[in-house]
């Protein structure tokens, strides 16, 4: 290590010294978690019978992948992946023409031109970190899955009706995306979204190391229309972010209110603080046009000592990181991280402190100190709140009545429970636990750290996340499971709330860009054209697919032309997906039962090129291919 990363990691050591042993440490409860995860299997139903379905949905992160994935709580099976910031090689997302528009349409103009200079049309990674599924009156309402892109400062939204991304929008102003919350009441509404790292408001070079001119910008984003509605600007930088049940006010954490550039300035002040939104006033102060506006979005002042009454900010012990709302509709939880504590807001307080001269901690009703890096809270329906612990290595239970009562000096101990997991827990989430339904039956610890809970597979370790069955006093561990980089959040879902469609609708607006460009060429998609539509070098080829053929065995093109392949999925059979693969074309798309989808490419190879149907369909699945001729150029 260069002597240089030797003294910056100095602080960080001691700050987080305990990572390492922390986790050797808890290795020591292993012997009894494992025995109490056999025990517990007999109680809980975890393992499921084959062809048994899961009670909830998961819905997941995967952090630098950039996916959403699916899985089914308890079994943990994972179900899917939704491919949204990253590139799929199974489904040509990033590819095909109707993901590429919903990747690069919410782009904004200098990042389009920033992007061609890289030979590129869209970012190929994302880092996705929170999922979380749009609220009709405080509970989930199974439309939407927003999701946030920490890399590139996009939010997605996800369809629940066919689990695909229908829309992506880059945040102007804001710098990395990372906390993001749907609005709980009366519905989503507002999609609330944190820029973590604070930059100039104009960041076109002018202004480079002088931090004291850095802003950060708090959005709220119109999660129906997909666009900016309004942005905030605050001091210090913003982690992650709830709101409450009310629909008045939204939260958000900062763990670096110094402005610091460097760990040991982003970390000197004890207090650090929790930015409290009031949402009405911004409207108003946004009506009333008491805004600059910047990027076309109107941004308004929020900042200590702008003399606004849009923003609090309520002083919070040291570099605070995860919000959440308890399903009591009154409580919001701060985590502490560098501090053993929670604070616990009181949403009936938060009026209160708008009025001159109140004192900012007036909200907080309880601040329980619960171990060591605290960072996130789940809950179950009976007043039980569960705390990751990252550097302990535990999850906490405690009781939020009992906080509140010792916090008023009665000489009572909220915690419950802790229980070992294995190792380094970030977030956590309970079944339904941060909407008004919650069930108080399942918790998942996601876990950083899985070290010696799976066969070795290189330097490069799979997370793990663990089940915690959490219906009785104690909780218990009851499945491991390994994970790919890197879910920091999920949500658990009643299953009755979910509910998508087996097979698309032929009038899904997914591809009106193929129906309109049929239409003009006078072709019915789901017949698909008997040759090839020449416009210029442009050729257009319209194939229809229908377990084991396609409707063009052959094709000619001209080497040089842009070739766009049109292919329509006649059956209507439940999960008779369709693929079209170009070989050695790098050109590969799903087409699911009923959909269209299309791919754009340079015939440039000349000679005789196989497609192929990738997606294994039928008994003659290997026999549905064709041909297309590309004639050398002068021929
Ligand atoms: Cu705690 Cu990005 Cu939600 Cu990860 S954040 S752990
Ligand atoms: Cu169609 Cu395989």
């Amino acid at each position: 290590m260069s002597e240089k990363l030797k003294t910056l990691s100095l602080t960080r050591r001691g700050m987080l010294g305990a990572t390492a042993t922390g986790a050797v440490l808890a290795g020591t409860g292993l012997g009894s978690t494992l025995m109490s995860a056999r025990e517990a299997s007999a109680a809980a139903k975890v393992n499921l019978e084959p062809g048994e379905l899961d009670e909830y949905y998961g819905f997941w992160s995967s952090g630098q992948s950039g996916e959403l994935r699916i899985l089914g709580i308890p079994s943990m099976r994972e179900l899917m992946r939704v491919p949204v910031f990253n590139r799929c090689s199974a489904t040509g997302w990033g590819q095909t023409n109707e993901s590429l528009k919903i990747l690069t349409e919410g782009l904004l103009p200098e990042t389009k031109e920033f992007l061609a200079a890289q030979g590129k049309v869209t970012y190929d990674n994302g880092d996705l970190h929170h999922p979380h599924m749009s609220f009709t009156d405080g509970v989930y309402d199974g439309r939407f899955i927003f999701m946030n892109d920490k890399a590139n400062t996009r939010v997605a939204r996800v369809r629940c009706d066919v689990m695909k991304c229908d829309k992506i929008i880059e945040i102007p102003n804001a710098k990395d995306i990372h906390g993001m919350r749907p609005q709980k009441y009366p519905r989503t509404g507002y999609v609330f979204a944190n820029g973590e790292h604070e930059a100039p408001l104009i960041n076109d070079g002018q202004i480079l190391d002088d931090p004291s001119q850095y802003v950060n910008i708090f959005t709220a984003i119109d999660g129906d229309e997909m666009t900016v509605s309004w942005q905030v600007i605050v001091s210090g930088n913003l982690d992650n972010v709830d709101c409450d049940y009310q629909g008045k006010y939204a939260f958000a954490t900062s763990y670096n209110s110094e402005m610091g550039m460097n760990l040991a300035e982003m970390t000197e002040n004890e207090l650090d603080h929790v930015v409290i939104f009031d949402i009405k006033a911004i409207e108003a102060a946004v009506a009333a046009g008491d805004y600059q506006e910047l990027n076309g979005v109107k941004v308004v002042d929020g900042r200590k000592g702008a003399g606004t009454n849009l923003t609090r900010y309520v002083p919070i012990p040291n570099s605070p990181h995860g919000v959440n709302a308890a399903p009591d509709k009154k409580h919001i939880m701060i985590n502490g991280k560098l501090s053993p504590t929670v604070s616990v807001i009181d949403v009936t307080k938060v009026d209160a402190l708008f009025a001159d001269g109140a004192d900012e901690r007036s909200c907080i009703v309880a601040e329980p100190q619960l171990g060591l890096g605290p960072l996130h809270t789940a809950f179950d329906n009976r007043g039980n709140a569960y705390t990751t612990l990252f550097l302990d290595s535990q999850v906490v239970k405690w009781d939020i009545a009992k906080a509140i009562e010792a916090y008023g000096g009665a000489d009572v101990d909220p915690i419950l429970d802790k229980v070992d997991v294995q190792y380094q827990p970030g977030h956590n989430s309970t079944s339904m636990g941060e909407t008004a339904d919650a069930d108080g039956k399942w918790l998942i610890s996601m876990n950083k750290f899985s070290k010696d809970r799976f066969l070795n597979v290189g330097p490069l370790k799979p997370e793990n996340e663990q089940l915690i069955d959490i219906s009785g006093d104690k909780m218990k561990v009851v499945h491991d499971g390994p994970t790919f980089a890197e879910p920091h959040d999920s949500i658990i879902v009643r299953r009755d709330i979910v509910n998508p469609v087996n097979i698309w609708s032929r009038d899904d607006p997914m591809w009106e860009e193929a129906r309109q460009q049929a239409a003009a060429d006078g072709v019915d998609l789901e017949e698909g054209a008997e040759e090839v539509i020449r416009d210029g070098n442009k050729v257009r080829v319209y194939i229809a697919s229908y377990a084991p053929v396609f409707s063009l065995e052959k094709f000619t093109v001209k080497q040089g032309d842009e070739v766009t392949v049109y292919v329509t999925n006649v059956d209507d059979v439940d999960d008779v997906t369709h693929g079209f693969c170009l070989s050695n074309f790098g050109v590969a798309m799903e087409v699911g039962p009923q959909a269209t989808a299309s791919v754009t490419f340079i015939a440039e190879r000349p000679g005789v090129h196989w497609f192929y149907c990738q997606w294994f369909c039928h008994a003659l699945h290997m026999e549905m291919r064709g041909r297309m001729f590309v004639e050398p150029r002068g021929a």
